[in-house]
């Protein structure tokens, strides 16, 4: 199976990017966990993007805030589809990280989820993935019924039926 490439700007972005490495291992797709930044480690990140897909990469997933780049930086780098995570700041609550990340120019795209929406993230990646992997596929399928078992346990709950 391909990998997943989870790339995010800085160690501070982990507790938010641990939730798709979390998805990710309970759908046991194999993935990668880089700290490669587009402004302070910019030739690493670049280095990574150019070459995700000769290494057995399918996916990238990027993660950053602010100034956030690095969806677009590693978008640039290579036909992978990119998935972009917009990271939340103190300062502007991640509408910064959001809109830098989701306004690419027409050409290059990235795949931008909600502010801190790792889980998503990597399901989209597993979505992708599945295109070509039945055996994934399936646990797709089981993972939207149990999604939606869930929810109507709920519904059963607050009405108390
Ligand atoms: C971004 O700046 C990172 O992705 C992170 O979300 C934010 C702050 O980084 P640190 O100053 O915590 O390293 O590049």
């Amino acid at each position: 199976m391909k990998k997943v490439g989870i790339i995010m700007g800085s160690d501070s972005d982990l507790p938010v990017v641990q939730k798709a490495a979390d998805v990710l291992s309970d759908f046991g797709v194999p993935y990668e966990i880089h700290i490669y930044s587009a402004h302070r480690t910019p030739v690493e990140a670049r280095e990574f993007s150019t070459t995700a897909k000769e290494k057995g990469f399918g996916v990238i997933i990027a993660a950053a805030g602010m100034a956030a780049h690095l969806a677009g930086a590693m978008a640039a780098g290579t036909t992978l589809p990119v998935i972009g995570i917009p990271i939340k700041s103190e300062q502007l609550g991640g509408l910064d990280a959001l809109l830098s990340t989701v306004q690419m120019p027409s050409g290059i795209p990235v795949a931008t989820v909600a502010i801190d929406g790792a889980k998503n993230a990597a399901v989209l990646a597993v979505e992708i993935l599945a295109l070509g992997d039945e055996e994934l596929s399936a646990k797709l399928e089981k993972f939207r019924a149990d999604g939606t078992a869930a929810a109507l346990k709920k519904d059963a709950a607050i009405n108390n039926k």
